[in-house]
């Protein structure tokens, strides 16, 4: 029989498949080459790891950056990179150190390799599929047991095919064609789905460009982003000093894929996602004019060289609008090193630029929060409410162009219409590369030696209850479609530094929304808990296991909704709690905040099947359904991941003993 033909995800999934079948919707086991750790999401990695009793990762490569929590106002930050550099050498993980830069684009620069698989504690590892690799995004505790040895479980995802055609004209880039595709399909356009882009305008796009658009896949909700691997990427590793980490990765020809979309790149003009969806995407000219505030170049979803210079050439010699803060986020220390070298950082400086350092900043509001009610421009892939750290925020999403031209202008303004002669930003022609920014761990013998050192805001990982057999949970939050995980456990400075203290951040879970809430939960702790109902795509947005470990804590025990988002999908059996969907989304209206919810037999009734019947006290019943996979039910019956992973090793001890 003549062999199948795959397309490149296919390809890659079949390359790493540890069990399971093609089959969309199944459960598979893939074997993760290479880890990705950030420091806002790896202190609960490295908590798990000590939980587990781990000698050494067991992944070809693990790297934790620190890029995220880099305001250091008072100890707690400080005291996470010490905690994470020590737990980093303890369990042979590269560290990348503070002002190395943000995570996806230096992982890119010193490890991305096409064809290798990467797991990370961080919703936008899927970056990483600018560079044919298979690079999915999971929660800490997930990645934990990556770190561990095991397969990532994830359901096979359909393959949604991207033909691109055409060529960016002026002014029109990267940003703009994820752009169109969050216009077209929505923040759950993706959902179960990965995709791939293919056809001849994919050779247009530098391996940057591409990390831009498979960056912000994670916008759409999809499992992951993959581009085929060509004389782009080969180009790229060069550029990096690592041209022999290439390797050619095309669709076989005639392979199909299971959905299908098409742009051609050259139709595409300047867009702009306002306030406060990635997908609320407009054409730039339709809201020029308005005036801003602010406007930010930077984040892993524009951290190219291209978009620092190309702003750069754009103000060369002139003064962006005194009105506006001008906010440049250098993305990595070599990109930084690059545009010192070139002149670009002078450009930035005269036009009143204010240079910060580089990392993740301003992305999710560690510092540099806008005004009340003020536009702020960003070149960011997110800006769910509030998460600039100010609760009334007003933030669009748009390329460097687009800012750059508003910056000048002080006014939202289309790059076209700027006025300013369109600028060829060509790439160093020896570029600086910092090949040794980070050290590798210590070897085995040596790295057992070290000690974790641990601030005064290092907490143990909260211990979960199994699942109980009877749940009767008031519903103490009623919430709409979209609710992401920025509104669960919200970003910004005032409670970023509590990342590795789940009992703390604890008490910031939606106080955007309902300030509350913390307190009511905790009332329900000691009293069997509660639950949570909610619209569509609920826990769209991060992998921040916070958003599960923190109302779990709280008291948490049952999220009903109409649909989940993926990452977050997986983290609440992880932490314990259950995840159900309604079998008809119209039962959603029969509930109100404050209704208590029953459901008897709970524990033998997940395990016999994924219908469940949810009694509303004093109303009705209605069906729900659970999306748990054998797993995860076994999971959630021990009380979380790190539960039955002890579990599990109890029983292989048990075992071993008694084959002795
Ligand atoms: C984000 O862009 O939302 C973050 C901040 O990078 C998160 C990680 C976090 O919550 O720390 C993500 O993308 O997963």
């Amino acid at each position: 029989m003549p062999a199948r033909s795959l397309n490149v995800s296919q390809q890659l999934i079949a390359s790493h498949l540890v069990f399971g079948r093609l089959v969309p919707g199944e459960e598979v086991g893939l074997r993760m080459d290479q880890a990705l750790l950030q420091d806002a999401l790896g202190t609960i990695v490295m908590l798990a790891l000590e939980a587990m009793g781990l000698d050494r990762v067991k992944t070809e490569v693990a790297v934790q950056y620190v890029d995220h929590n880099l305001l250091q106002t008072d100890y707690k930050n400080a005291d996470d990179h010490v905690f994470l550099m020590s737990a980093a050498q303890r369990f042979g993980i590269w560290y990348s150190r503070p002002g190395n830069g943000i995570s996806h684009p230096v992982h890119m620069e010193r490890f991305g390799r096409p064809g290798k698989s990467l797991v990370g504690s961080d919703s936008h590892t899927c970056a990483a599929g600018s560079l044919g690799m298979l690079a999915i995004g999971a929660g800490s505790l997930d990645v934990a047991t990556v770190l561990a040895g095991e397969p990532l479980h994830v359901r096979m995802p359909e393959v949604w095919g991207i033909k691109l055609t055409g060529r960016l004209p002026e002014w029109v880039s990267a940003k703009d064609m994820i752009l169109e595709l969050l216009q077209r399909h929505s923040v759950d356009g993706g959902l179960g789905r990965m995709i791939e882009y293919y056809g001849p305008g994919v050779a247009t796009l530098s391996a940057m460009d591409r990390h831009v658009i498979a960056n912000m896949g994670a916008e759409l909700g999809a499992t992951t982003t993959v581009f085929p691997s060509d004389h782009q990427t080969r180009d790229f590793l060069h550029r990096e000093g690592r041209g022999e980490d290439w390797m050619e990765l095309a669709p076989d020809p005639d392979c199909s894929y299971d959905h299908h979309d098409e742009i051609n790149l050259s139709k595409l003009e300047p867009l702009i996602a306002k306030p406060s969806s990635p997908d609320n995407v407009v054409k730039v000219r339709d809201v020029a004019g308005q005036p801003l505030c602010q406007a930010y170049i930077g984040s892993s979803a524009n951290p190219g060289y291209r978009d620092f210079a190309m702003a750069a050439l754009m103000v060369r010699g002139k003064q962006v609008d005194p009105e506006v803060s001008f906010d440049i986020n250098p993305t990595s220390r070599e990109t930084l090193e690059n545009l010192v070298r070139e002149g670009f950082l002078g450009d930035l400086i005269h036009a009143g630029a204010r240079i910060h350092q580089t990392g993740c900043n301003g992305c999710n509001g560690m510092g540099q929060a806008p005004a009340t009610g003020r536009n702020s421009l960003r070149t960011t892939p997110r800006n769910f409410p509030g998460r600039s750290g100010n609760k009334e925020d007003s933030v669009f999403l748009c390329s460097p162009e687009t800012a750059t031209a508003s910056a000048l202008s002080g006014k939202i303004t289309d790059p076209r219409d700027a006025g300013v002669p369109y600028p060829k930003v060509r790439l160093p022609r020896n570029p600086i590369v910092l090949g040794n920014s980070i050290p590798p761990p210590p070897p085995p013998g040596e790295a057992l030696k070290v000690k974790l050192v641990k601030g005064p805001n290092i907490s143990s990982l909260p211990t979960i209850a199994p699942l109980a057999d009877l749940l009767e949970v008031p519903v103490l939050l009623k919430l709409g479609d979209d609710v992401s995980t920025d509104t669960i456990s919200p970003a910004g400075a005032r409670a970023l530094p509590f990342r590795s203290n789940v009992q703390r951040i604890a008490d910031f879970s939606f106080d955007t929304v309902d300030d509350t809430y913390p307190e009511r939960a905790r009332a329900t702790r000691g009293a069997g808990g509660h639950a949570i109902v909610a619209g569509m795509n609920y826990g769209q947005g991060s992998s921040r296991e916070h958003a599960t470990l923190a109302p779990g804590f709280l008291g948490l025990r049952l999220v009903l909704s109409k649909s989940f988002a993926r990452i977050h999908a997986q983290n609440l059996p992880n932490a314990g709690i259950l995840p159900l969907t309604f079998v008809n989304s119209s039962d959603f209206e029969a509930i109100q905040q404050n209704d208590v919810l029953i459901i008897r037999g709970l524990r033998e009734a997940v395990a016999a099947g994924n219908r469940l019947i949810v009694e509303i006290k004093g109303k009705r019943r209605i069906e729900a359904r659970h999306p748990l996979t054998a797993r995860q039910v076994d999971i959630l019956l021990c009380g979380g991941l790190i539960s039955w992973l002890r579990s599990r090793e109890g029983a292989s001890v048990a075992r071993e003993g008694t084959s002795g």
